[in-house]
C-alpha cells in the first residue's frame, strides 16, 4: 500500500483505503444476519408514490404563518402491503393527528413573509412516559448526553467499561437546512430539549447547554415563547425561492433521529428569485387541496433504510469495523459506524414506489435524505442495463440548494445527476410522447449502489394524458439569475480529516474538522476548542475546504455544509497539485452543501450577514455525529 503524506500524518495510526468502507464491505461479506430482511425479497414498484401534502398552518396573520409542529412516534407502512409496518418518528401538525408522517408534509412558505414554527418533542407514550429511541444510541460519542446532567451534557462521558445503547428520553432540536436564519432559530446542536414526560430520570439535563440563551433571544427578537419540551423558531424567509429541508440536528444523534424519520421539505416561493406562475410544471400540493388533486410538481425524498423481518428499521448496534475490545482498552466507539449504507431505497417513505405519470412535463424537487449514500440518478428504459446506462429521458436540472441555476442543464447520453446527502436538485423530466403503459425507471449509479436493490430507486408508469401541458419546455426556460456574491476580502483554510484509532490500524476513532497549518497539514480541532472561524458581519470570505481523508479505492467525498449562508462553489484543486477544475454545470447556482472530494481543496465563497453562533460540518450524518462539526461565529 502506497502511503500518502496525509495518511502517514493523521492521528496515531495509518488508515488504509478500506477503512472508509469497512461497514458496507463487512455487511456484504457476511450476508444478511439473522433477523434482517433480505432486500431482494421485497417486491418493487407495487406501492404508488406518496406525495407529501402541504403542512397545515395553526394560524395565519397579516404578517406571518404560524405552524404548530411536533415529533411523535407512529407506525407506518413503509414496506409493501402484506409486510409488517414500521415504527418511525415523524413530524406533523398538532392541529391534525393524521398529518404525522415520515418524511413529513411539506411546509410551503413565501419569500419575505415570516413563518413561525413550534417544534414540540412529543416522543412520549400514551401514558406520558418518555419513549426510548428504537435505533441504537452510542453514549460514548461527543453527544447531547442528557444523563450527564447540567455539568456533563454536550460532553463526552467517562465510562470505565463498554456501555450498551442509551435508552433514555430522546433529545431533539430541528434545523431548517439552507435557511438564512438567526442563531436562536437555527437548531444549534446544543439547543436540544427532552420531551415533557412523567418519568424523566432524576439528574438528567432536560435541555442542552444553549437552550435557555436561544429561548431568550427568540423572545426578544420575534416575541415567541418557548415552553417545556419545545422551541419556537421564526424565519423571515428573506432569501431566494428554493427547497430547504428541516431535520433533526441534535449533537451526536442526528444520524439516528433523521433515519428515524424526522425530516421534511420546506419550499420557499415567490420574490425576484422565482419564475411567474405557469412557466414550470405544476401545481404542487397546497394547503387545503381537495383529495384527488393532480400534481405535476412533487418532492422525491430519497433514503436508504434497512429492515428486520418484523418490519422494524435495522441499524447495526455494534461497530462493524472492529469487534472489540472497546472501553477502556481502545478509543473505538462500540456502537457507532463510520459509514452505514442501508439495503433498500425509499422515496417519500415507501420502498421502491411507482409513480403514474401522464405524457407531459413534471417538476421533481429531489432531496437526498439518506445518511451517507451518494446517489447518481438517471431515468432509463432498461433497469438491468450495465452502468453507466444510456439515459432514456434527460434530467433537466433547473435549480439546486439555493434556488435556480443560471440556465437549465440537460443531462443526457450516459450522464447521471450526482446528489449527495442533504443536497437538493430541482429537476424537470418530460414524459411527452410516451405511450400509456410504458415503464421508465429512476436508477442510482452512485458508488455504493447494489444491482437489483439500491441501484433501483422507483418506476414511472405512463398513463393517459388528463390535462394539457402549458409549461415552458425546459430548453426555453429563462431562469432568474442567482444572487451575485461579492469578491472575497479574506481567505481561510479549513480541513476535513479522520482520526485513526491509537490501538488498531485501519479503524477510525472519529472524524474531525479543523484548520490547515502553515505547512499544508491538517490541524484537527474538537468541538470545544477555541473558535477559529470568526467572519466579520457582512464580509465575504473564500473558504478552502481541504479534504485530507485517505486516498484509494475506499475514498469518498465528504459533504461540506455551512449554516446560515448560500455559497458559490468556486473551484476544486488537488492538494498535491494538479489542474484546477470549475464547478459542475449543476453546481452553478448557490449551494449550502457540496461535495468535498478526497485529496482536493474545494473552494466556496459566501457573505456572512447575520451575527451569531452557527456550525459548519460534514453532512454525512455518521460523520457529523462523531465530531466532524465545528462551531463558527459571525462577529
Ligand atoms: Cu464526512
Amino acid at each position: 500500500m502506497k502511503l500518502t503524506r496525509r495518511e502517514a500524518l493523521i492521528g496515531g495510526a495509518v488508515l488504509g483505503a478500506g477503512a472508509a468502507i469497512a461497514g458496507p464491505r463487512l455487511l456484504a461479506a457476511s450476508g444478511a444476519t439473522v433477523g434482517q430482511l433480505d432486500p431482494n425479497s421485497i417486491p418493487q414498484f407495487v406501492t404508488e408514490l406518496w406525495i407529501p401534502p402541504a403542512m397545515p398552518t395553526a394560524a395565519t396573520t397579516k404578517t406571518y404563518d404560524r405552524y404548530s409542529l411536533a415529533a411523535r412516534s407512529l407506525r407506518q407502512q413503509i414496506l409493501p402491503k402484506g409486510f409488517p409496518s414500521t415504527q418511525v418518528f415523524g413530524f406533523g401538525s398538532t392541529t391534525n393527528a393524521a398529518t404525522f408522517h415520515a418524511p413529513a408534509y411539506t411546509v410551503e412558505a413565501t419569500v419575505d413573509r415570516e413563518t413561525r414554527l413550534t417544534w414540540a418533542n412529543q416522543l412520549v407514550s400514551s401514558s406520558g412516559d418518555y419513549l426510548p429511541h428504537f435505533l441504537p444510541v452510542d453514549p460514548t460519542l461527543h453527544w447531547a448526553n442528557p444523563p450527564g446532567g447540567t455539568s456533563g451534557r454536550d460532553k463526552v462521558s467517562k465510562f470505565t467499561k463498554t456501555p450498551g445503547p442509551y435508552t433514555g428520553p430522546v433529545p431533539l432540536v430541528t434545523h431548517l437546512h439552507g435557511a438564512h436564519a438567526y442563531e436562536d432559530s437555527d437548531g444549534y446542536p446544543e439547543a436540544w430539549y427532552l420531551p415533557t414526560a412523567k418519568n424523566i430520570p432524576q439528574g438528567y439535563a432536560t435541555v442542552g447547554s444553549q437552550y435557555y440563551q436561544y429561548k431568550e433571544e427568540a423572545h426578544a427578537r420575534a416575541g415567541v415563547e418557548w415552553t417545556s419540551g419545545m422551541a419556537q423558531f421564526a424565519f423571515n424567509n428573506d432569501q431566494r425561492a428554493t427547497s430547504l429541508w428541516y431535520h433533526d440536528h441534535t449533537l451526536g444523534m442526528a444520524r439516528l433521529n433523521i433515519r428515524a424519520g424526522l425530516l421534511g421539505l420546506y419550499n420557499l416561493r415567490g420574490g425576484v428569485g422565482d419564475l411567474p406562475a405557469g412557466h414550470l410544471p405544476g401545481p404542487a400540493p397546497r394547503r387545503g387541496d381537495r383529495p384527488g388533486t393532480r400534481y405535476y410538481e412533487l418532492p422525491l425524498i430519497i433514503q436508504d433504510p434497512s429492515f428486520n423481518t418484523n418490519g422494524s428499521q435495522y441499524l447495526p448496534a455494534t461497530n462493524l469495523s472492529w469487534p472489540g475490545p472497546y472501553i477502556p482498552t481502545t478509543d473505538i466507539p462500540p456502537i457507532w459506524n463510520g459509514l452505514y449504507y442501508g439495503s433498500t431505497i425509499t422515496v417519500n417513505g415507501n420502498t421502491w414506489p411507482n409513480l403514474n405519470v401522464e405524457p407531459r412535463r413534471y417538476r421533481f424537487r429531489i432531496l437526498n435524505g439518506s445518511a451517507v449514500r451518494q446517489l447518481t440518478l438517471k431515468v432509463v428504459a432498461n433497469p438491468h442495463a450495465a452502468a453507466p446506462a444510456p439515459v432514456a429521458l434527460p434530467l433537466w436540472v433547473i435549480g439546486s440548494d439555493g434556488g435556480f441555476l443560471p440556465r437549465p442543464v440537460e443531462l443526457s447520453g450516459k450522464t447521471g445527476l450526482p446528489v449527495l446527502p442533504s443536497e437538493r436538485y430541482d429537476v424537470i423530466v418530460d414524459f411527452t410522447g410516451h405511450k400509456p403503459g410504458t415503464h421508465l425507471y429512476l436508477t442510482n449509479e452512485g458508488a455504493a449502489a447494489t444491482a437489483g436493490s439500491t441501484a433501483s430507486v422507483m418506476r414511472f408508469t405512463v398513463v393517459p394524458l388528463k390535462g394539457k401541458d402549458t409549461s415552458t419546455p425546459p430548453q426555453h426556460l429563462a431562469l432568474p439569475a442567482p444572487v451575485v456574491i461579492k469578491a472575497a476580502t479574506k481567505t481561510r483554510q479549513v480541513s476535513l480529516s479522520e482520526t485513526g484509532s491509537n490501538f488498531q490500524v485501519n479503524v477510525i476513532s472519529e472524524y474531525t474538522c479543523g484548520t490547515v497549518d502553515s505547512s499544508g497539514l491538517p490541524n484537527p480541532l474538537g468541538w470545544d476548542d477555541p473558535l477559529t472561524e470568526r467572519p466579520k458581519l457582512g464580509s465575504t470570505e473564500l473558504w478552502e475546504v481541504w479534504n485530507f481523508s485517505p486516498e484509494g479505492a475506499g475514498a469518498i467525498s465528504h459533504v461540506f455544509h455551512l449554516h446560515l449562508v448560500q455559497f458559490e462553489v468556486v473551484n476544486r484543486e488537488p492538494i498535491d497539485g494538479g489542474p484546477v477544475t470549475g464547478p459542475s454545470p449543476w453546481e452553478l447556482g448557490r449551494k449550502d452543501s457540496c461535495s468535498s472530494p478526497t485529496g482536493y481543496i474545494t473552494r466556496v465563497r459566501a457573505t456572512f450577514d447575520h451575527k451569531g453562533l452557527f456550525v459548519w460540518h460534514c453532512h454525512l450524518f455518521d460523520h457529523e455525529d462523531n465530531s466532524m462539526m465545528r462551531p463558527y461565529q459571525v462577529t
